[in-house]
């Protein structure tokens, strides 16, 4: 076994509590880096009337994994917690946003056994009581689906956006400028 297979089995070895901790990790790593890509002017812009900005969609993030998080592991449903806040936030806000409701997340994370993503949970609002586990996975799906918006909205107005999967290196693109093979 080569070091690339033996990477692949170990990831395949995993169990699913670090899976899940590796998407949120990895996922949000790339939704970091696009928030440093905005254009400082277009950062607050709004594409129609009462459409979301670019830092509503950033904070809406934070805010929607910081309500279900709240909501999962202290059974506290905050539903003003996902208001836009008054005065629009700065991109340094949105970072430390982002940042802190993923450690927070983490954390949680953490003090779950595997036995406990099986547990019956619902959601206020939601008809469907589903396990747990499908609330933590539903969290990495919804930070790709908002993650997929900002790079496109990104891509039209011309910036180059990171690499949707990895956090790799500025401007490296392996899906749009694959690298030459040499051999
Ligand atoms: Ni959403």
């Amino acid at each position: 076994m080569d070091a690339e297979e033996r990477r692949a089995y170990s990831i395949l070895m995993q169990s699913e509590l670090e899976t899940i901790r590796e998407h949120l990790q990895r996922y949000r790593s790339v939704t970091l880096q696009l928030l440093e890509l905005v254009p400082e002017d277009a950062l607050h812009r709004r594409e129609t009337e009462g459409a979301r900005s670019f830092a509503d969609i950033f904070m809406h993030i934070a805010q929607m994994e910081e309500f279900h998080i709240t909501g999962l592991f202290q059974d506290r449903w905050d539903f003003g917690g996902v208001r836009p806040p008054a005065d629009p936030p700065t991109r340094r806000r949105l970072q430390a946003e982002l940042t802190a409701t993923r450690n927070v997340t983490l954390d949680a994370i953490a003090s779950l056994a595997q036995s406990d993503l099986a547990r019956a949970t619902s959601v206020p609002g939601i008809s469907v009581s589903r396990p747990l586990r499908s609330w933590l996975w539903y969290l990495v799906e919804h930070e790709i689906h908002h993650k997929a918006q900002i790079s496109d909205r990104l891509t039209r107005i011309g910036v180059d956006v990171p690499f949707w999967a990895f956090a790799l290196p500025p401007g490296m693109r392996p899906d749009r400028r694959p690298p030459t093979h040499r051999g």
